[in-house]
């Protein structure tokens, strides 16, 4: 087994691992700070599952980096060699508020490519699973490329109401048409559960303005797995070294998404 390989399958035990602390810390009072502001949560839980991933890393693989959400690790300013790029609990205020949708999700990236994309739906006890060039999987079962023929008249799109109102970012008079065109929207507030549900063709498509790299590096090979797409919404590649805005979608909306979303 490579180097990569195995830590893939250690990847996928301390996954669940971590769900399942999760779901036990949950259950005793925790402390919940703000970071940014009102909206931007962090609690002592996504700090532990924090460490406890780079606790078991560098103890199993110490030249591998470690790039987290809530920077207990090292800070990494290069993608070279394997980079774990890891959120602890993807939709904190979810986690907070609703005490479900919200996920662990794990990258592993080398020299720059992502080879495996893990994301654990924490309370529904769901693993999202994509391996480069080996296909999708959630909780071992392969799942079907996604619809190449559906139009935009007839997708899901994944959006925060936030960029409809009057922000910086984007033209929201453009997305307020889009609105409108689209059969529906939904807002799951875990980026990492939007590109899962992309991959299991329940929503078309994820729009997002600011994304960190961990809530996008496993998402990205995931979503690749089943014939999505997923770029900054100008179309280029996405960084994952730094913040990017998102459109991820499969490859026949995607261009016309990309006439929608005007960045400011
Ligand atoms: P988080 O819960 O890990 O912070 C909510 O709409 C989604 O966007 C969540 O996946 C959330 O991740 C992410 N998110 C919210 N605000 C963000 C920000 N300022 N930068 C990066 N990601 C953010
Ligand atoms: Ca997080």
């Amino acid at each position: 087994m490579s180097e990569v390989n195995n830590a893939f399958e250690h990847a996928k035990k301390w996954i669940q691992e971590a769900g399942a602390q999760i779901r036990e810390q949950m259950n005793q009072p925790f402390e919940i700070n703000t970071k940014k502001d009102h909206t931007d949560l962090v609690t002592e839980i996504d700090k532990n599952t924090e460490e406890f991933f780079i606790h078991k890393i560098k103890e199993h693989f110490p030249h591998h980096q470690v790039m987290g959400e809530e920077g207990v690790g090292e800070e990494v300013t290069s993608l070279d060699g394997t980079v774990w790029i890891i959120d602890p609990i993807d939709g904190t205020l979810n986690f907070v508020h609703q005490r479900r949708f919200f996920a662990i999700s794990i990258g592993i990236y080398v020299d720059g490519e992502g080879l495996y994309g893990l994301i654990y739906d924490v309370m529904e006890d769901s693993l999202y699973i994509g391996i480069k060039g080996k296909g999708a999987y959630k909780n071992g079962e392969r799942l079907a490329a996604i619809n190449q023929e559906r139009t935009l008249e007839d997708a899901l799109i994944g959006i925060n109401n936030f960029w409809a109102i009057p922000n910086k970012r984007l033209d929201e008079t453009k997305i307020h048409e889009l609105v409108r065109k689209v059969k529906g929207t939904r807002s799951y507030g875990s980026a990492a559960l939007e590109f899962a549900f992309i991959a299991e063709g329940i929503i078309d498509a994820y729009i997002t303005m600011r994304l960190a790299p961990w809530d996008i590096a496993a998402g990205k090979i995931l979503v690749e797995e089943v014939g999505g797409i997923t770029t900054k919404v100008d179309g280029s590649e996405i960084d994952m070294l730094n913040g990017n805005p998102v459109l991820c979608s499969n490859k026949a909306i995607h261009q016309s998404l990309l006439t929608f979303i005007k960045e400011k």
